[in-house]
């Protein structure tokens, strides 16, 4: 039985973001950020989607509460909009939206919920732009201040905080692939985020400690589960760079306090680095989520004289493929687990998300996604296998509650266990929602509880 594999203080969970979720985009003195803009521009999101009603989770507070605990899970891991808190990015901060979070974490907790809070899930105030974003270093200072503002009022009610989720987004996606806002593609832009995330996570992480030394303090981390293509010796060395360029540049500053060496030969003399700074990225923190979703499969591209890493990506080797296209590969997320933890000093883990894109509907009031069931099923059993290997995994969160604005796929792609009828806002409890429902029921109910 898979409830009965994991130990009693294991906690299982369910993740949201603000702005897939909320709506209400201008209501209660909330100002645009980067996403906004970006989802509003033509060209850059699936069928020019926006979040500016997403669930509307924003008026439906309390009853998506409910049918939360009614999933039997025991913890929430849901993202603050900076935006709403201090709508300009830096300046006043905005009552309005400090009470929005004020009534979810009450609610969390009167529901008996743990609280699992996202200090940063890729909402920028617009207004930061103007100092060029995440590629400015103020930007790391002004975050900092959003954290102080955050956990002055809610570290009180806070379990668990993370500084970032997946800075890899933040940085690649956003400015070298251009994939997200704000769509830059530019490796100098890139390698600036890249510091300034890395400096704010520092910065983030003193001010936690300082306003609200209780709650235990992480960052979300989308490693890549990184394999050769071929078992050659430039395939492996590609697959190497590759884990440096896309997890190295998170994980060996904020746990070894350097970044690591290949890559730092090839970007160092564009990297905007100040003296004292990887002693502000590289400080103790409690715990680290790992969000995984697919394997990654690499082959050596060096002789076309490609930029470090020098890759290019491989097909899928299985051919379980979901709706966004993503291969299917459990044992993966126990490779890179185990990996990473071999090479670095880590705290305790967390898989603060996984889950799988399935898009259907409901026929006759019941959505039958048997792969998403068994998707989860297959990740969950290699959690308890990583539990049993000994590794420090204390929880799992399904991505996500609800269907949502799955950021340039728009509306198109979902990952919920509960359907959302866009045009209605009603919602569907999945098929997957039940099984994940009596999963957490029968390991809160198990005998030894
Ligand atoms: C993430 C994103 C989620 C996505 C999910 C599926 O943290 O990657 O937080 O917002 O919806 O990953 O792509």
């Amino acid at each position: 039985e898979l409830a009965a594999r994991f130990p009693k203080d294991f906690i299982f969970g369910v993740a949201t973001a603000s702005y897939q979720i909320e709506g209400a985009a201008r209501e209660d003195g909330r100002k645009p950020s980067i996403w906004d803009a970006f989802s509003h521009m033509p060209g850059r999101v699936h069928n020019r989607d926006t979040g500016d009603v997403a669930c509307d989770h924003y008026h439906r507070l309390e009853d998506d509460l409910d049918l939360m605990n009614d999933l039997g899970v025991e913890t929430y891991r849901f993202s603050i909009a900076w935006p709403r808190i201090i709508p300009d990015g830096r300046g006043p901060v905005n009552e309005a939206g400090l009470d929005f979070y004020d009534r979810l974490i009450d609610g969390c907790k009167a529901r008996g919920l743990k609280t699992n809070a996202t200090l940063y899930h890729w909402d920028l105030p617009l207004t930061l732009s103007g100092d060029g974003g995440w590629t400015a270093r103020s930007t790391a200072y002004a975050y900092q201040r959003h954290v102080q503002t955050v956990m002055k009022r809610f570290g009180d009610r806070l379990d668990f905080v993370s500084t970032f989720n997946e800075p890899w987004c933040v940085v690649w996606l956003s400015h070298l692939y251009g994939i997200h806002a704000p769509g830059e593609k530019s490796m100098d832009a890139a390698l600036a985020a890249l510091h300034t995330v890395n400096l704010a996570h520092g910065l983030g992480i003193e001010a936690i400690r300082q306003e609200a030394p209780e709650v235990k303090a992480g960052i979300v981390l989308n490693l890549q589960a990184v394999y050769p293509v071929n078992d050659t010796e430039a395939d492996r060395a590609a697959a190497e760079r590759s884990f440096e360029f896309n997890n190295g540049v998170f994980l060996d500053p904020i746990f070894k306090g350097a970044y690591p060496a290949g890559f730092m030969a090839a970007y160092e003399d564009r990297m905007p680095i100040e003296d004292g700074d990887l002693a502000i990225i590289n400080q103790k923190i409690d715990w680290w989520g790992l969000n995984y979703y697919k394997p990654e499969r690499v082959a050596d591209n060096s002789e076309s004289g490609a930029d470090f890493p020098a890759i290019t990506v491989g097909d899928p080797v299985y051919n379980v493929i979901t709706d966004i296209g993503w291969e299917t590969y459990a044992p993966a997320m126990k490779m890179l687990t185990e990996q990473v933890y071999d090479r670095y000093a880590l705290p305790d883990m967390y898989i603060t998300e996984n889950g799988a894109c399935y898009n259907m509907a409901p026929v006759d009031g019941v959505v039958d996604d048997a792969p998403r069931t068994e998707y989860l099923s297959d990740h969950i059993a290699i959690a308890a296998d990583l539990v049993d290997a000994g590794i420090p995994l204390k929880g799992y969160y399904a991505w996500s509650l609800m269907d949502n604005f799955e950021w340039a796929e728009g509306y198109n792609m979902r990952f919920g266990l509960i359907y959302v009828d866009y045009e209605t806002q009603e919602r569907t409890l999945k098929n997957s929602g039940k099984w994940y429902k009596a999963l957490a029921e029968e390991f809160l109910n198990r005998e030894d509880a």
